[in-house]
């Protein structure tokens, strides 16, 4: 069959035509400021016991874990200026995440708090940044509409923002801020943003006459007890029956497909950092790209560091490590100083 038979042909719409639906189609330069309304009451058929599209607030409350000053919601402002020392005690520029459920970081979080979401809730942060301005926050590997997926000058920069997406798929990802991405990833803002099985969280509640409360299940296990992550497992043994889920998504829907149970849960963040860059950070003009088109020619930035990264930190969950003692007996295979041991998951 040939692609050039115009019975198969798919017809392409011209972006030009008709006139003005091209900005349909370019990125947005001049992003909306205002936050679209947020289905915040939302009740999704196929979660159990009638709770709203987001149950984790109330699961966390149940528990006695944390205050939640916006239901449904969680809450990430984006910080600059925060100095922590490195393994030297040499002090490095940060900027944060801040959760500011969570007063008793004033300050945010290296690396940020991490984020866990059962798969199919209605999420929303709703996100502020402080300086320097814009920041986005960029779900990485979740699938939100445009506006909500964080990307400089395509989506809605901060400003005030509440950014909602709905994940599909369970996994290990990440949030972080899409400006200046370099440089603002750099200096720490990011955090890891977990998938979790649909029945995570919500098995670990009961609610009954409008009293949430925790049953035996422990929080953030399935209904079976146990605790799973993403897994590529065979589908026929995952038995996830996709034919009826439109018709009977309880029956036909394992909240366990694609997944495997595992024990003891350890979250490790490894960063490194090159102390010039965070020597640089007071001056806006320091990560701003020179005129020059030739790569490793004239492309300096202008204070020529920026292209030339030396890593001379490290961190392990946010927690400064020595660097690793070169193997000088010719395998080339470093060691971890016992002192500067990683420290334990936080
Ligand atoms: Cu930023």
């Amino acid at each position: 069959m040939s692609v050039e038979n115009p019975a198969v042909r798919i017809p392409r719409r011209s972006i030009e035509q008709p006139a003005g639906e091209a900005g349909l189609w370019v990125k947005m330069f001049d992003p909306p400021t205002e936050s679209p309304p947020t289905p915040e009451l939302l009740d999704l058929l196929h979660l159990p016991l009638g709770v709203k599209a987001n149950p984790v607030p109330e699961v966390m409350q149940a528990a006695g874990l944390a205050a939640v000053s916006v239901p449904h919601t969680v809450q990430r402002d984006l910080l600059h200026g925060l100095k922590l020392p490195g393994w030297d005690g040499k002090r490095l520029e940060f900027f944060t995440f801040r959760d500011k459920d969570v007063p008793a970081a004033s300050n945010g979080n290296y690396p940020a708090a991490t984020i866990r979401v059962p798969r199919g809730v209605v999420f929303h942060s709703r996100s502020e940044g402080h300086g320097p301005p814009p920041h986005t926050i960029h779900w990485h590997g979740i699938e939100p509409t445009a506006i909500n997926d964080g990307v400089g000058h395509c989506s809605m920069e901060i400003g005030h923002y509440t950014y909602q997406w709905q994940p599909n798929f369970m996994g290990t990802f990440f949030y972080h801020c899409h400006v200046a991405t370099v440089q603002h990833f750099e200096f720490g803002l990011f955090g890891a943003l977990i998938i979790d099985p649909p029945d995570a969280f919500f098995a670990s509640i009961e609610a009954t006459n409008g009293l949430v409360r925790l049953n035996s299940v422990p929080i953030g296990a399935g209904i079976d007890g146990l605790f799973r992550c993403a897994a590529n497992v065979a589908p026929v043994q995952a038995r996830f029956n996709f034919h009826n889920f439109n018709t009977n998504p309880i029956e036909s829907l394992d909240p366990h497909a694609f997944t495997v149970s595992y024990d003891v849960e350890a979250l490790w963040v490894v960063d490194d950092r090159d102390s010039v860059w965070s020597d640089l950070a007071p001056d806006p003009r320091a990560f701003l790209a020179g005129r020059g088109n030739r790569p490793g020619i004239n492309d300096k930035f202008a204070r020529g560091f920026f292209n030339d990264f030396n890593a001379d930190y490290w961190f392990v969950t946010g927690v400064p490590v020595p660097a690793a003692r070169v193997d000088r007996g010719g395998t080339g295979i470093g060691t971890i100083d016992p002192a500067g041991a990683p420290p334990a998951g936080g």
